[in-house]
């Protein structure tokens, strides 16, 4: 027998098994929800980062401003997400990597998986948004292969700033913002018709005018998700977030985003040296040839050795038009 694809993660009791209906759902409409994807102790570990993370920026801005009497206000005040905390927590490392997260954008973009970003969203009471916009603006891979993942750790609903998408709509190329030269379109010159865009992920539809490509479809959807839940989503969707309409709830989630490791990745949330900055970006699953980082706390992840990687199937045409893999010809021989 030749040598056939093998499965890049070794077998676990908890593996995600995604289903063909959910495979072609995520390819046609863009994105993708799996209910309960994380466990009630998952959550609690990331909730309570996003708990300390905030207790810790109000600490800081208290001893910035030691005449505020208000806490409240002082704490709406705040930062409405921090970024990266997966380079400096091994709770947030744990969680960007984790296994059953992985499994879905393995069989979604895969099987090679690399971990790029993470941000933790706080958005307390009357804070938050995020107008229309695709991720792949902001985060170039070559080939296009980013995907985020939306992790609830707590009710997430329109009341309280959940986010919006538009089916289909992923369907469409990166929209070039404005002033920048082309933004990250994959293939800027290929295109006859690609018009450039202002104040992309700008709250208010009448200053970020991709909102009028939005409106080209049917309305936005909303996705509530309750806590453990995640939704995947391509990064050429168009989707947003409101503000956090509540006074008296936050709207916390933990965000990711990953690629395929076979794709050329020149961004690094803050900076990197040489062309490209998949050195800085963490292996999460499979193999790849190019350069790329371990995690930093000894998060566990699936990796294929390089034999495993190399073997693949190569066809050859037989006389009768069919086509034979090598390796069972040679068996035959
Ligand atoms: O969660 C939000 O409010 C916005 C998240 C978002 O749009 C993104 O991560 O691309």
């Amino acid at each position: 027998m030749g040598n056939y694809y093998l499965p890049k993660s070794r077998a676990r009791d908890d593996r995600y098994m995604v289903s063909v209906e959910a495979y072609k759902h995520y390819h046609r409409e863009g994105y993708l929800i799996v209910k309960g994807l994380l466990s009630t102790s998952d959550v609690a570990e990331l909730y309570e980062l996003a708990e300390q993370s905030r207790i810790q920026s109000l600490k800081q801005d208290a001893a910035a401003d030691p005449d505020s009497k208000d806490p409240l206000k002082e704490e709406f005040a705040k930062a409405t997400r921090i970024h990266m905390l997966s380079r400096q927590n091994a709770a947030a490392e744990r969680g960007m990597l984790h296994p059953r997260i992985v499994d879905v954008t393995e069989a979604l973009i895969g099987p090679d998986v690399l971990a790029l970003q993470s941000m933790m969203f706080l958005n307390p009471p009357g804070k938050g948004g995020q107008g229309w916009h695709q991720d792949a603006c902001y985060i170039k891979t070559h080939p296009d292969t980013l995907i985020g993942a939306w992790i609830a750790l707590e009710e997430a609903d329109e009341e309280n700033g959940c986010l919006w998408v538009v089916p289909c709509s992923n369907h469409e190329p990166i929209y070039p913002p404005d002033g920048v030269g082309g933004g990250n379109v994959h293939a800027l010159d290929a295109f006859r018709d690609l018009h450039a865009v202002q104040n992309v992920s700008h709250i208010d539809d009448e200053v970020n005018t991709l909102s009028k490509v939005v409106a080209n479809y049917p309305p936005a959807i909303p996705v509530p998700l309750s806590p453990g839940d995640v939704l995947f989503f391509h990064s050429h969707l168009f989707h947003r977030s409101y503000p956090n309409r509540t006074t008296d709830r936050f709207r916390r989630s933990y965000v990711c985003h990953y690629c395929n490791a076979r794709s050329w990745v020149p961004w690094d949330h803050d900076g990197y040296e040489g062309d490209s900055g998949n050195y800085r970006q963490i292996l999460a699953r499979g193999a790849t040839h190019l350069p790329y980082s371990e995690p930093s706390f000894g998060t566990e992840v699936y990796l294929s050795d390089g034999e495993e990687a190399a073997n693949s199937v190569t066809m050859m045409g037989m006389d009768n038009g069919m086509m034979m893999p090598m390796g069972m010809k040679k068996e035959e021989e």
